[in-house]
């Protein structure tokens, strides 16, 4: 608070000081020599201060991007991770590239034809040639790099191959619910109206499918195999967001929303890669979806496949974990009618 203050002096002294000086230079104008000498100076000086502005934002980029790389390339634990980084860096270099060259002729030119009294300006109203290179090559470059993207997005997003390990994801204000199908491979409905206190995700206990349904506290899943995620949100938007895994998509109240991915790293791996032995895959919420935000994490954990197999048989269906929840829902009729453990 008391920055912003003094900033706001700060600029409001700027912007007196700014005024009395071009007044003055309005006091002066009739006087031309006065006038053009002064500006000389001042030209120079602009003019050189953005040939070192210009050295500086090069040098800058260049060193920040080689000496940080590390800490802002993440590893890649997911198939599809690779194909997205690649595109995502032939992007780069592209645009860089551009906005590198751009910014140096800019900074040339204002400093080559700085103001002089001996150089009259010449009038130069087009050139169809030069207009048709600049508006022809960027919008074939955008159209690869366009196109590209499309078919990279069609591929990650499509539908997930034949079998995956399907698991519920559901962002609420302000945590990660998960869902397993259970031993019969199948998800049981949902309903929105049955959300309360215990049953946070609304499980429909109307279809015989939710009974088996099991919730555990952080999510499994194997590595090597196709892991189809399906995403709704309770309550505001929020997003599944797995940086290592190179994956995001939105929680949208109203409007399911999937991705899937195949985990390549184990988190065995993936700590002895990044010499962290406390390291685990998270997903995060990658909106701003409120006060709590921030703590919106739930741990991902990749096991080799037989270790996750193992991992799924020791869970209990959620249903017996909270028996007491069966005497509060109307579903009670059929329940009595269905068997727990068939
Ligand atoms: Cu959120």
């Amino acid at each position: 608070m008391n920055l912003i203050l003094f900033i706001s002096a700060i600029l409001f002294l700027l912007i007196i000081f700014q005024l009395f000086r071009s007044s003055e230079l309005l006091a002066i104008t009739d006087k031309e020599k006065k006038f053009s000498s002064f500006n000389d100076k001042l030209n120079n000086l602009n003019a050189i201060g953005g040939i070192i502005f210009l050295l500086l934002l090069i040098v800058g980029l260049v060193w920040y991007s080689v000496a940080e790389y590390d800490n802002y390339v993440l590893p890649i634990a997911s198939e599809h991770g690779h194909v997205t980084e690649r595109l995502f860096w032939v992007t780069t270099a592209v645009t860089a590239f551009v906005f590198i060259v751009t910014q140096i002729v800019m900074f040339y030119f204002a400093y080559k034809y700085k103001f002089s009294e001996k150089r009259k300006a010449q009038f130069y109203p087009e050139n169809i040639k030069l207009e048709l290179i600049w508006t022809i090559i960027p919008a074939i470059v955008l159209t690869v790099l366009i196109g590209w993207g499309l078919i990279v997005w069609g591929e990650i997003t499509g539908p997930p191959p034949e079998d995956p390990e399907v698991i519920e994801v559901v962002g609420y204000q302000f945590a990660w619910a998960s869902r397993y199908p259970g031993k019969d491979n199948k998800l049981g409905s949902y309903n929105y109206k049955l959300i309360d206190v215990d049953n946070i995700v609304g499980i429909d206990f109307t279809d015989s499918a939710s009974f088996d349904d099991f919730m555990p506290r952080e999510i499994h899943v194997p590595k090597g195999k196709p892991v189809l995620f399906k995403i709704r949100s309770r309550d505001v938007i929020h997003s599944v967001y797995m940086p290592y895994m190179r994956s995001q998509m939105n929680a949208v109240p109203g409007m399911p929303t999937q991705f899937w991915f195949v985990p390549t790293k184990t988190t065995e791996e993936i700590r002895e890669e990044t010499g962290n032995p406390d390291f685990n895959y998270e997903i995060l919420c990658n909106k701003i979806c409120g006060r709590a935000h921030f703590s919106m994490k739930h741990t991902v954990i990749v096991q080799e496949e037989y270790e996750y197999l193992e991992w799924k048989k020791s869970q209990k269906p959620w249903i017996e974990k909270n028996p007491e929840y069966l005497s509060k829902i109307q579903v009670k009729n059929n329940f009595q009618k269905l068997s727990l453990r068939d």
